[in-house]
């Protein structure tokens, strides 16, 4: 039987998840949408003969629906999310899960209410293939014990909406996500620099900023979220050990050598970069549904990640390093 999945946002992301659910991802297929913007929502469901929806809400409640998918704007997550749990149904919701923790918070206490995890959070780079050869390093010891890393997270550009709290809540909380993952351990602490305004970016935009995160074990570091690069989109992670580093390779492109130059191709769009890690992403969470056993990023890494990146914002406006204080991790999500 196929997964009857609603989606919520036919915008850049939605769209390409609902072409990837239907072309790509076996087991499932998309019954429903919905869109704020009604035109889109509508042409997306004629493209894919899905029903049209006027609210998320709507589409929670359908009995077409099995299982939902939220891909609209960051502050409209916990909503969706609550109303799912209140539904009974599993959601695979785009990152963050909320725009603060408290949010979240409200989140796991439903969810530990309703007595069975139906949350899943859209960190997808744990599905990368190159991220999870790096964890494996890393837990086979090759580089010692991991003491720095440099992380840098570059957009070519911003959309016009972007704000100085976006910086880390929508882009930055990747990093924070991926990082907590591969050294598998909480941050003890949280601090943002900010300098020089690239004059490219909005105007009062602090870009690029630099989140300095600490881990409990002492483990330093530094992540550079530039939201107007101007060349491309550019993820890079490198791991100092005690012996040595791990770094996560480029994307592999054709050398060219012509006209007296050697170049490669660098990605302009964060769309182009992560494909293969959404589509394990994807067909992991269908194959989760069906055994009605979810595997992937819990409510509780969403809430990890959004009171990290709560603590990274209230360091910006203070200019301070501050703690990053965690609740203590219910059974539940063990
Ligand atoms: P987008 O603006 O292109 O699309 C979002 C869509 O949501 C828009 O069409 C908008 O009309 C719709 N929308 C807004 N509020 C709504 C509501 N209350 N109900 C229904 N629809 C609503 O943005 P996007 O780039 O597609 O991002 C969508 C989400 O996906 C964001 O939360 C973003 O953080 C996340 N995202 C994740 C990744 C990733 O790498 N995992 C990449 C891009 C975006
Ligand atoms: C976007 O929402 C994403 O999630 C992309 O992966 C990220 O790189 C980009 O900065 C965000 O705006």
């Amino acid at each position: 039987m196929e997964l009857r999945i609603g989606v919520i946002g036919t915008g850049g992301i939605g769209r390409d998840h609902i072409r990837r659910l239907t072309d790509v991802i076996t087991g499932a297929k998309v019954t429903a949408v919905t869109d704020i913007n009604k035109e889109i929502a509508d042409k997306a469901a004629k493209q894919y003969h899905a029903l049209s929806f006027p609210t998320g809400e709507d589409l929670i409640e359908s009995p077409e629906v099995d299982a939902v998918l939220i891909a609209s704007w960051d502050p409209t997550h916990a909503g969706y999310v609550l109303s799912c749990i209140q539904a009974g149904k599993y959601v695979l919701c785009e990152k963050p899960l909320a725009t603060t923790a408290r949010d979240c918070l409200k989140i796991m206490d439903a969810e530990m209410s309703y007595g069975k995890r139906l949350v899943q959070v859209g960190f997808m780079r744990r599905y990368d293939k190159d991220y999870r050869a790096m964890k494996e390093v890393i837990q086979s010891g090759r580089i010692g014990e991991p003491l720095l890393v440099h992380a840098c997270h570059r957009n070519r550009t911003h959309i016009t909406s972007h704000s100085n709290d976006m910086t880390v809540t929508n882009s930055g909380i990747h990093e924070i996500d991926i990082l907590r993952w591969l050294l598998e351990e909480e941050y003890a602490s949280a601090q943002v620099l900010t300098g020089k305004q690239n004059k490219n970016a909005a105007e009062g935009l602090q870009d690029p900023q630099i989140l300095l995160l600490k881990t409990k074990n002492g483990v330093q570091i530094g992540i550079e979220v530039n939201m107007t690069s101007g060349y491309g989109y550019d993820i890079q992670c490198e791991i100092v050990g005690e012996t040595g580093t791990v770094r996560l390779p480029d994307p592999s492109a054709l050398l060219i050598r012509s006209e007296g130059k050697h170049t490669h191709q660098i990605f302009t769009e964060w769309s182009q970069r992560f494909v293969d890690a959404y589509d394990n992403e994807l067909q992991q969470w269908v194959n989760d549904v069906k055994k009605a056993t979810l595997s992937g990023p819990s409510a509780w890494d969403g809430y990890a990640a959004c009171i990290t990146a709560d603590a990274l914002i209230r360091s910006r406006n203070s200019g301070t390093s501050v703690p990053v204080t965690l609740q203590r991790r219910p059974e539940f999500y063990d």
